[in-house]
């Protein structure tokens, strides 16, 4: 008996350990991952949770009345001396068409606005703006192409942060290099999956400008947990503003300057089989990519130092209080070490290297 009550003592502690640490992650004042998919910030996110909480208080009733009917008739129920067995109720067809009929309704009527709401969330309005989001293991890309203010043919790529207008909607159109991952912001939307040779789109908008964590929501592979983006939705103008900026091309540094020698390591230590960097003109020292870039693809660093790009590597660096240059030179020291598996490797760097390779990545803005 005492051991059973120990046991049981000790699977309570367990659940209770583990319930913390999930309200860990939802908890306002952790910076890291503030992932409350009950903060709806904008229509599509609300739609859901207007969605949710009828359904949730439905089931809760039922949970109720259900739990107190059990404890009810073991009550009334249980065998005493003397008593003789209860009344059976096995075939009775009135009961049995109550307890059908009254399910029935209850699915009937969260079936209505639970279909009307997945249908109106599948497709985008025909005018709203597209971005894709490609996945890769272990990081988001977004590209920008066809929008306002952009010359025919012309694309954006960046990574990590996806700069959208706010109070408008945007469709991502969701698709994936390698395998199956989930583009989830809970703020503005629920979990959607990324599907290699698919297309899936995803409705955004957020009322006001701020910043929307997102996470990969489908476990695929070693650093599945280290796969994090962020949705910055910012004001017109300046998304305007941005996206004149990623027009520009990347400047070539000053000779004899470090960030001239970081570029120099940048092209010698094998980067670019992997990153692009765009400059106004590719013939200036700049070597072709000696590998076509779609055979392999790292995030494109033109424009890495941008005021958004505030987080990479998944959006994981840098870590909580870290500052940003420390998070780099950690990462391009030895990026497996901060990302299990990372398909960046340890390109085995001198500290100059990496000084300088920073002073030049910095000059990227
Ligand atoms: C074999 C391919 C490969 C090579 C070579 C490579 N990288 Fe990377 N790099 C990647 C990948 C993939 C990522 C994204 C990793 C992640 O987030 O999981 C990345 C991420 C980065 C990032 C962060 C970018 C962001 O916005 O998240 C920087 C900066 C970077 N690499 C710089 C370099 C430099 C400098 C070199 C050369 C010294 C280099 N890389 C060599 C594949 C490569
Ligand atoms: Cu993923």
């Amino acid at each position: 008996m005492r051991s059973r009550l120990r046991s049981l003592r000790l699977a309570g502690l367990v659940f209770l350990a583990l319930a913390l640490s999930a309200c860990q992650l939802i908890a306002p004042d952790v910076e890291d991952a503030p992932l409350n998919s009950l903060d709806p910030q904008g229509p599509f996110a609300r739609q859901i949770d207007s969605l949710f909480w009828p359904v949730f208080w439905i089931a809760a009733g039922i949970f109720v009345f259900v739990q107190l009917a059990i404890i009810v008739a073991v009550f009334l129920f249980r065998d005493r001396p003397g008593r003789k067995e209860p009344k059976q109720i096995h075939g009775n067809a009135k009961l049995e068409v109550i307890w059908t009929v009254i399910p029935a309704l209850i699915l009937a009527t969260i079936a209505v606005p639970t279909v009307r709401t997945v249908f109106d969330l599948t497709e985008c309005a025909p005018d709203s703006m597209r971005i894709e989001v490609i996945a890769h293991q272990w990081w988001f890309e977004f590209r920008y192409s066809n929008i306002e203010g952009m010359p025919a043919g012309a694309e954006i790529e960046t990574a990590n942060t996806m700069v959208i207008p706010a109070d408008e909607e945007v469709c991502a159109v969701l698709q994936s290099e390698d395998v199956v991952h989930n583009f989830w912001v809970p703020k503005l939307h629920g979990k959607r999956y990324l599907v290699p040779g698919q297309e899936n789109l995803l409705r955004l908008q957020a009322d006001e400008p701020g910043t929307y964590y997102a996470h990969c929501a489908e476990f695929c592979g070693l650093s599945h947990s280290l796969m994090r983006a962020q949705v910055e939705a910012v004001p017109r103008e300046e998304f305007e503003a941005w996206i004149a900026r990623q027009l520009q091309p990347a400047a070539i540094p000053d000779e004899g300057t470090p960030a001239w020698d970081g570029l120099q390591v940048f092209q010698s230590a094998g980067c670019v089989q992997c990153h692009t960097v765009d400059f106004e003109d590719n013939d200036q020292n700049i070597p072709d990519n000696i590998i076509p870039r779609e055979a392999f693809n790292g995030p494109n660093l033109t424009h890495f130092a941008d005021q958004y790009r505030t987080h990479f590597a998944g959006a994981v660096l840098p870590e909580h209080g870290e500052d940003f240059e420390t998070a780099l030179k950690r990462w391009l020291a030895d990026p497996p070490s901060v990302k299990p598996g990372s398909y960046m490797p340890d390109l085995g760097l001198t500290e100059a290297d990496i000084d300088n390779l920073i002073a030049w990545l910095r000059t990227l803005e």
